[in-house]
C-alpha cells in the first residue's frame, strides 16, 4: 500500500514555520513541512496532531487542507494541512533547526524538492487567492 505521509503548515503572525531534516542523510539539512509517516489504522487528522507534539513539542490545531495529494520522490505521498499553534513554542526536538519565515523569507531555505511546490501553494493561501 502507498505510503502516506502528512505535513503541517503552521502559521502564526502571517509567517510560515518550517524545519530542518536531520536524517536521512540524503535528505539531512533540507527544509519541509513538519509532519510524518501515518500509522496503520490512524486517521490523517490524529497522525498530523501527533508528528507536531513528537517532532515540535506544541499542541496544533488542523485548518484548511493544501491541495490534494503531493507526490514525494520515495512513492509515497504527502497531504499538508494548514495548522495553528494552540499550546506550546515549538523547539526542534527532531529537527536540525526551525525558521519561521515571513512573507519575504519563504524561499531563503533549501526547502526538499517535494515540499517546494507546497510553499507556492502555501504563498497563495497567505496572499487571500
Ligand atoms: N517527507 C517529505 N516532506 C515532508 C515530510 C513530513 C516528510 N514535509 C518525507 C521524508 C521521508 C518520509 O516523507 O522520506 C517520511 O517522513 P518522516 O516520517 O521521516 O518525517
Ligand atoms: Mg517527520
Amino acid at each position: 500500500m502507498e505510503t502516506i505521509v502528512v505535513g503541517a503548515a503552521i502559521i502564526e503572525n502571517g509567517r510560515l514555520l518550517a524545519a530542518q531534516r536531520a536524517d536521512p542523510p540524503e535528505l539531512k539539512g533540507g527544509w519541509e513541512f513538519p509532519g510524518g509517516k501515518v500509522d496503520p489504522g490512524e486517521s490523517d487528522h490524529d497522525a498530523l496532531v501527533r508528528e507536531c507534539a513528537e517532532e515540535l513539542g506544541v499542541k496544533i490545531a488542523v485548518g484548511r487542507r493544501v491541495g490534494g495529494e503531493w507526490p514525494l520522490s520515495s512513492g509515497s505521498v504527502l497531504r499538508v494541512w494548514v495548522a495553528t499553534i494552540v499550546s506550546g513554542v515549538p523547539e526542534p526536538l527532531e529537527h536540525l533547526a526551525l525558521r519561521w519565515l515571513g512573507q519575504e523569507e519563504l524561499y531563503d531555505v533549501p526547502w526538499l524538492p517535494g515540499d517546494l511546490p507546497i510553499v507556492r501553494a502555501v504563498q497563495r493561501l497567505l496572499n487571500g487567492s
